[in-house]
């Protein structure tokens, strides 16, 4: 079977918070399955596109959910590998604390059976049989090893003129400090097209205006780049065009996280399907705008008869 999108990446257990407020203070909590590579390619399976996810997951119950919930949402198992040694990683989701409409992560996933990814994961007979791959700034800081595997896919997809999408994604958390996260990522902005947000800008590509930034990654060799500007909508800019939309106002944040994924599954669909760059802006926020209304990362991801409909609904606001 050949596969339209293929990425790498750590699956974990979601633990949402049911209620607002520290995590100190909330009792129950729902769980969902997440990550930001598997939640991409949820994304681009639910509009129409084909994908895979290469990642291990430890032999436990939490294990087992990530494999019936990737097969449920039609993406690619066949490279996922069930790693009896290291348990699946975990994270919890605080809501609206300390910030309004904000979302923090605490994670439990060091030593996890994802953050033992080496380059023997990554089957290049898998990897060639793909028209795109999906890359983001997170699985890098995972591991040394991790950093490894996903540099040799890219320098793979790079070599044999594969698609490349690279999120910047970059976690804080996950790294030592910010050189050692830019030091690590720079390379990767020269993937065809690169998906990012003012703040990782900002650390990449230190004191430039977030448009300068955006030229300056043009540089670096990618063909576009969508920077996501949450309540602001997002931007984007190309060789040949630039483009600005604005975002989508939605009655109630349950949680944010989750809906840069979804941007990046709607703009890569539209954008690579030969549509504008506007529209594609507006395709990604519409997703992002959907995602954000509930609890979970994949839930809400739209089909195509939803962005359609979720767009139809909206035509005031654009
Ligand atoms: O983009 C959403 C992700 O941040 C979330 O699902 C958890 O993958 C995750 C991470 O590493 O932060």
């Amino acid at each position: 079977m050949k596969l339209d999108f293929v990425s790498v990446g750590e699956v974990m257990i979601q633990f949402n918070a049911m209620t607002p407020g520290p995590l100190r203070t909330v009792s129950t909590f729902e769980k969902h399955v997440a990550g930001s590579e598997a939640n991409v390619m949820a994304g681009l399976s639910r509009l129409g596109h084909k994908t895979g996810l290469i990642t291990r997951v430890g032999k436990d119950e939490f294990g087992s959910a990530i494999v019936a919930a990737l097969k449920a949402e039609d993406v690619d198992t066949s490279r996922v590998t069930v790693d009896p040694s290291s348990p699946t990683g975990i994270y919890f989701t605080q809501r609206h604390f300390p910030v309004l409409g904000e979302s923090v992560l605490t994670y439990y996933r060091k030593g996890s059976a994802a953050s033992n990814l080496d380059e023997t994961d990554i089957d290049v007979d898998y990897v060639m049989n793909t028209k795109s791959i999906h890359i983001t700034g997170i699985t890098p800081a995972l591991s040394a090893s991790c950093a490894k595997a996903v540099w040799k896919m890219f320098q793979f997809a790079k070599e044999t003129g594969l698609g490349t999408s690279f999120d910047t994604n970059v976690r804080p958390k996950l790294w030592r400090d910010m050189a050692t996260a830019r030091g690590a990522l720079s390379n990767y902005l020269a993937s065809k097209v690169v998906l990012t947000n003012g703040g990782d800008l900002e650390i990449l590509l230190a004191r430039m205006s977030m448009k300068d930034a955006a030229a300056e990654v043009l540089k670096k060799g990618a063909e576009v780049v969508a920077v996501k500007l949450a309540s602001a909508g997002a931007y984007a800019r190309s060789r040949t065009e630039e483009a600005q939309v604005p975002a989508f106002r939605v009655p109630h944040v349950e949680d944010v996280i989750g809906a840069g994924d979804a941007f990046d599954a709607a703009f890569l669909s539209s954008y690579l399907g030969g549509r504008p760059l506007s529209e594609s802006l507006q395709r990604g926020c519409a997703a992002g705008a959907l995602v954000v209304t509930v609890r979970g990362d994949m839930e809400a991801l739209p089909r195509q008869e939803d962005l359609e409909a979720f767009l139809a609904s909206n035509q005031s606001e654009t």
